[in-house]
């Protein structure tokens, strides 16, 4: 009789195990379920409360991807194949289109925006989020292509807006003496919010913050209001940035705003230099602990050590690259995505 017990518990735990099992693999970390469903198909329309991003179902999502390059540079990357190649090798759940405003890019040639809409359809028809990047870097003031950036938007959220896909990066990353949350950011962020959300009323708005995205203590101290939805970028790389920087997101996180990594690399804050590994996943680990979501700093062939594929690699824009056409950054970041270095 006892022995038949046992055996009972026996099997009753293990079904238990497999139930978990299951609940878990359908709901984290992966871009395609075992059933087929994409991570959009399973998270839909994403929300924001208190610190914390949320799926629709109200439970806190941690979403995993990979940046473009320069989308004047390498913009042959931003499209469907590549795009697809990266969710089903890399378990990519989130593309960033990386549109530079100056440095050759939209100011100056405005066509460099089907690269982006090319992102956004591509990742519509394969299931995953995708994020705009209006990508301000040698142009460290918003306020400098303040009325391109309205239009810009406008027109996204226009012909996007109704899709839960989207993600909007209104301003990649302030910098310079001068360039102030109050007297730039802020305001910026203000107009060009008003213009998204007179089209889009749901979808997530990250918006940057001074001192090339690290001051988000600054932000928090005075965050935007009258709107919901909205997260603030904090960028890190793994070579230059550590604890000091990660204090400043405990602080904001504990003056109650979001936070979105859009983009993290694992060398020097030159793109270059390292890789460093063990800084990297020790960030990694940090932002699991507080349910960050991060983007990796970028697909590239250029040769920095930040870029994920290797100097040789094929350059057609077709995607499916070999493991020797992979950076050692490709290499370990890849193995995290697809969740075989796990994250402690
Ligand atoms: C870098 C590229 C590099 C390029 C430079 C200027 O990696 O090849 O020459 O831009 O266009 C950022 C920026 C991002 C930088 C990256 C590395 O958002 O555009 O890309 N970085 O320097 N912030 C911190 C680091």
């Amino acid at each position: 009789m006892r022995k038949t017990f046992c055996c009972l518990l026996l099997v009753l735990s293990a079904l238990t195990g497999i139930l978990s099992c299951s609940k878990d693999d359908s709901d984290t970390r992966l871009s395609v379920d075992r059933w087929g469903k994409t991570v959009v198909e399973r998270y839909g329309q994403l929300k924001v409360s208190g610190t914390q991003l949320l799926n629709a179902a109200g439970r806190p999502v941690q979403l995993r991807g990979v940046s473009s390059f320069g989308l004047q540079y390498e913009g042959q990357y931003a499209n469907e194949d590549v795009i697809r190649w990266l969710r089903d090798d890399w378990n990519m759940q989130i593309w960033r289109a990386a549109m530079y405003t100056a440095e050759g890019g939209y100011i100056s040639r405005s066509a460099v925006k089907s690269r982006v809409t090319d992102s956004v359809e591509a990742a519509i028809k394969l299931g995953i989020y995708v994020i705009i990047d209006w990508h301000i870097l040698s142009d460290g003031d918003p306020r400098i292509y303040q009325k391109q950036a309205v239009e810009f938007f406008s027109e996204m959220a226009e012909r996007y807006g109704q899709y839960p896909n989207l993600i909007y990066e209104i301003c990649n990353e302030p910098n310079g003496r001068d360039v102030t949350w109050a007297g730039s950011v802020k305001p910026y962020a203000e107009a060009v919010i008003a213009a998204i959300r007179a089209r889009d009323p749901d979808n997530i708005i990250i918006v940057g913050t001074p001192t090339w995205s690290q001051d988000v203590d600054i932000a928090a101290a005075s965050p935007i209001t009258g709107y919901e939805n909205i997260m603030y970028s904090l960028h890190f790389y793994a070579g230059t940035h550590g604890s000091a920087l990660q204090r400043k997101a405990e602080i904001a996180l504990s003056r109650g705003i979001a936070l979105f990594v859009t983009e993290c690399g694992t060398s020097q804050a030159t793109g270059n230099d390292g890789v460093y590994e063990a800084e990297t996943l020790q960030w990694f680990s940090f932002l699991q602990k507080h349910n960050i979501s991060w983007i990796n700093w970028s697909l590239t062939n250029k040769g920095e050590s930040s870029g994920i594929l290797a100097k040789g690699a094929d350059r057609t824009g077709k995607g499916h690259w070999t493991d020797s056409e992979l950076s050692q950054s490709g290499k370990f970041i890849r193995k995290i995505m697809r969740n075989e270095t796990q994250i402690k």
